[in-house]
């Protein structure tokens, strides 16, 4: 595990006790370490991103509903298996002094199940359903084998997620414009920064000055050093390069 530089510690410290507002952009690293699978880990064979990038799209569930739904449902039942590790339940408690605005790019509902109380799912949920032709919304059968029918059209019912070739609905892009506005610093937790998602909202809070702070043992963001050189990503004020389950509690103690 990557030793964790004092220095930036006492600098993130810092930051986040003068904010009176806390922006949390987090990815799937910040449920690597309650057994939930990133998308691209290092070293990895990328297998699980194939399987991501052929399943969850559109055209991978109309070419076969049955295995993609099948996914999901995996995916499902291990999260609601897993536990919220300590740095969920740090970021919950912090709202005991500052409003803490959670922007996650997770399906899987932790942050939720830990205690934050302002959470916006820019790619939804694996909890929530709805139908693939109409989007009604369905919340009766789906905790089945099979995949089910939508019982006002008929049409496969799907997990109400975003996926690849989707729109990010507008309602949480909105709720993640709101967040920016009441923030006056930016945690941002294990995401690799490969989907183009968050971009938009941490180029936004660079330009309105706002420092951000990467929780991540291999940071996405540009160094400040690198700055100059960085494409359309911000350099991070300052990096934590360790896990979120253990550099949450340290900087939120
Ligand atoms: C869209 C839900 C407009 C489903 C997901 C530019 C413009 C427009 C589109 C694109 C574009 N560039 C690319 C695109 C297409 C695409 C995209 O971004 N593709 C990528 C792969 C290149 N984007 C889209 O399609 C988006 N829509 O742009 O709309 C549009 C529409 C039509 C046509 C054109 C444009 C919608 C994307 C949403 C996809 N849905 N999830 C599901 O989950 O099944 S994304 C999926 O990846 C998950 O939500 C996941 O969270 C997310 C992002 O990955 P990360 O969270 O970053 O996770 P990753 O594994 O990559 O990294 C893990 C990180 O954690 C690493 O950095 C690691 O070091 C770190 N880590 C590991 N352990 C720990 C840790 N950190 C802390 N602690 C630890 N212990």
């Amino acid at each position: 595990m990557s030793e964790i530089d004092d220095s930036n510690l006492r600098l993130a410290r810092r930051i986040v006790e003068a904010a009176c507002g806390l922006l949390v952009i987090s990815g799937a690293g910040m449920s690597a370490e309650c057994g939930i699978q990133t998308f691209r880990r290092p070293g990895d064979d990328g297998a699980w991103d194939q399987a991501a990038q052929q399943l969850a799209t559109p055209e991978g569930f109309q070419r076969e509903p049955q295995h993609v739904w099948s996914w999901y449902r995996r995916r499902r039942l291990q999260a609601l298996a897993a536990q919220p590790h300590a740095g969920y339940t740090a970021l919950a408690s912090w709202e005991q002094r500052a409003p803490v605005f959670v922007v996650t790019q997770n399906v899987d509902g932790l942050h939720a199940r830990a205690g934050s109380s302002r959470v916006v799912e820019l790619h939804g949920s694996l909890h929530r359903f709805k139908c693939a032709a109409q989007s009604h919304a369905i919340t009766d059968g789906c905790d089945q084998d099979v995949v089910p029918r939508c019982s006002i059209c008929g049409s496969y019912v799907r997990p109400a997620v975003v996926w690849f070739g989707e729109y990010v609905p507008d309602a949480a892009i909105s709720g993640a414009a709101e967040a920016l506005e009441a923030a006056q610093a930016v945690l941002l937790v294990g995401t690799s920064l490969v989907v183009n998602t968050p971009g938009g909202l941490l180029r936004s809070a660079a330009r309105r000055g706002l420092p951000i702070i990467e929780v991540n043992p291999d940071p996405a963001l540009p160094r400040p050093a690198d700055a100059q050189v960085s494409g359309h990503l911000p350099p991070a004020t300052t990096v934590l390069a360790g896990p979120a389950g253990v550099v949450l509690p340290r900087l939120l103690a």
